[in-house]
């Protein structure tokens, strides 16, 4: 009920909602009205309630909680569910268990703080409290394993429009999991999957977003920075959410259903960064790179398959995710 509650709030903005309406609205006692609105005044909002015209919803707290973030999803949204955690070990290990234990697709966790945040081939997420938004969401697409990958395509040009919209940040795409905003990551996307040689058990695509990240630490500060870094503005995460959640399964599904990228190469190449820059693609790891292996082109979009199409001596190369990572010339983007 809470969900509906702050959903009725935000949609009225100024205006106070009668208790009477509420009770409509919602099916239930004014009683209920009344201890639901009191369990939400002390979980931090400001509720102000005035005789004669109703309630309204005045402040809300900076934490994540469940029922608000849940009540953007739209009613046909493909997320149902969304469980939230003050803090986790890693959303997308708890993804994985739940998908494990028969989940169905379309569920969220999402956390406030993540213990032992991952990034790609066992590297680290800084994920601090109370600044980022850290979530996984639960897939079981019916795909072939080697489409997986394109699921990070896909929840890239999600997060980065829902950034654009919610935020109103110029935002980027760096090939193939990366946010960028101003040349530095503000987010980082992981795509996990459980698969038998042609069958997908599930996938899980996890999304780490640094939403009012003030600091990072010492061996990121180069390449790392937050939307609030850059724009000033504290970013209202449980509104990012949402959008993110609503957005990503509507392209979720149409992917799904087309079984490749097709549809989205015009949006994506849009808001490529490097597009038609010159780009050094390393094979392995950029830390131990040796020289001669790494390549230079220019980088000019992506196909269907989601490969990065590079330029390089006059041939167009179309460069596989997973294998290589880019960067540009004078430094990471
Ligand atoms: C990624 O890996 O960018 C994928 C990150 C996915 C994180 C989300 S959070 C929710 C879900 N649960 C998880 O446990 N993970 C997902 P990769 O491209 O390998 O980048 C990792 C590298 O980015 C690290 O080695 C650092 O250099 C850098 N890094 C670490 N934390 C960062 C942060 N908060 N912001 C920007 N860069 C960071």
């Amino acid at each position: 009920m809470k969900k509906q509650i702050l959903r009725i709030f935000r949609e009225a903005g100024e205006e106070f909602v009668s208790g009477q309406s509420l009770c409509k609205h919602l099916g239930v006692t004014r009683q209920a009205v009344w201890k639901n609105i009191g369990q939400l005044k002390e979980y931090g909002y400001e509720i102000e309630s005035v005789s004669n015209k109703g309630y309204r919803l005045v402040a809300k707290p900076d934490k994540l909680y469940g029922p608000e973030l849940e009540s953007y999803l739209e009613p046909e949204s493909f997320c149902k569910r969304i469980e939230c955690y003050d803090c986790i070990d890693s959303t997308n290990l708890r993804a994985k268990q739940l998908a494990e234990t028969g989940e169905p697709e379309g569920t969220l966790v999402v956390a406030d703080e993540q213990t032992a945040g991952r990034g790609r081939r066992g590297r680290g997420w800084a994920s601090e409290p109370g600044v980022g938004i850290w979530m996984s969401m639960v897939l079981r697409p019916a795909l072939e394993p080697v489409h997986v990958p394109g699921l990070t395509l896909i929840a890239a040009l999600a997060v980065n429009r829902s950034i654009r919209e919610i935020c109103g940040v110029d935002s980027r795409i760096k090939w193939p999991n990366d946010i960028i905003l101003d040349g530095k990551k503000i987010c980082g996307i992981l795509t996990e999957m459980s698969s038998e040689v042609n069958y997908v058990h599930y996938a899980v695509t996890g999304i780490g977003i640094n939403a009012n990240t003030m600091h990072f630490p010492e061996e990121i500060t180069a390449t790392a920075t937050s939307i609030y870094q850059q724009n000033g503005k504290r970013v209202d995460r449980a509104a990012l959410i949402g959008r993110f959640a609503n957005v990503f399964g509507a392209y979720y599904e149409r992917y799904v259903t087309d079984g490749d990228l097709g549809a989205f190469v015009e949006e994506y190449d849009q808001m490529l960064a490097n597009r038609d820059q010159q780009v050094k693609i390393y094979h392995g790891m950029v830390e131990d790179a040796d020289p001669s292996e790494i390549e230079t082109g220019i980088a000019r979009g992506i196909d269907k398959t989601g490969a990065l199409l590079v330029e390089m001596d006059g041939h167009c190369e179309a460069v596989v995710s997973g294998e290589v990572s880019v960067r540009g010339i004078y430094g990471y983007v």
